[in-house]
């Protein structure tokens, strides 16, 4: 393995080189959001939208890889675009979020439900600690761009996020961001 340079756009998350990425658009986004007929309106209206995409750098033989994220500015109803959310399959390994442009929140969920939220603006770096379910929220106007690092023995559990969502929720509410109980959390 040789060391090497990785040119990071700010605005765009695009890493040069990279060694993957694929996007999510809003089709493979049902049952994410709390309203799936505006979802569907969506869908139409716009062409099925890219709601975020993920560009990796990853080298075999490494325990760390990094790579960005970028979530495009939007709302299905009042509920902003964001990530599906996972625990990691490795519950005792955490991650690194460093963002880089836009304005958003990342959501935390403990396995015993408590909730916690740090603020993403351009600077601001995340430490989410081991055991902790992750969701990243756009709440800006601009595209939310972070960096993230973690081990490469991570990987991801997206099952009971997917199944019963996560215990909060963010929308916009009366012109301002509100972070809500899920209405449509399964107990
Ligand atoms: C990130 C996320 C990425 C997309 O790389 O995988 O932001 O979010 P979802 O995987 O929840 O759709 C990360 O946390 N990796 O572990
Ligand atoms: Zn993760």
């Amino acid at each position: 393995m040789i060391p090497e340079q990785v040119v990071i756009d700010d605005k765009s998350g695009l890493m040069t080189p990279n060694t993957g990425r694929y996007r999510k658009r809003l089709s493979e986004l049902r049952g994410l959001f709390q309203d799936a007929q505006v979802l569907e309106a969506e869908i139409r209206a716009k062409g099925d939208p890219v709601v975020y995409e993920v560009i990796e750098y990853k080298k075999g033989g490494s325990d760390l890889f990094f790579g960005t994220t970028a979530i495009l500015p939007g709302k299905v109803n009042a509920e902003y675009y964001m990530t599906r959310g996972h625990f990691h399959k490795r519950r005792d390994m955490g991650e690194v979020y460093y963002t880089r442009n836009g304005a958003g929140i990342l959501l935390l969920e403990s396995p015993d439900g408590e909730t916690n939220v740090i603020e993403m603006r351009p600077g601001t770096c995340a430490f989410i600690a081991p055991n902790w379910a992750h969701r990243s929220i756009n709440i800006g106007a601009e595209s939310l761009v972070f960096v993230w690092v973690c081990s490469v023995d991570a990987g991801h559990d997206y099952g009971q996020i997917l199944r019963t969502g996560m215990r909060k929720i963010v929308v916009e509410r009366e012109g301002k961001v509100a972070v809500l109980d899920n209405p449509s959390m399964v107990p």
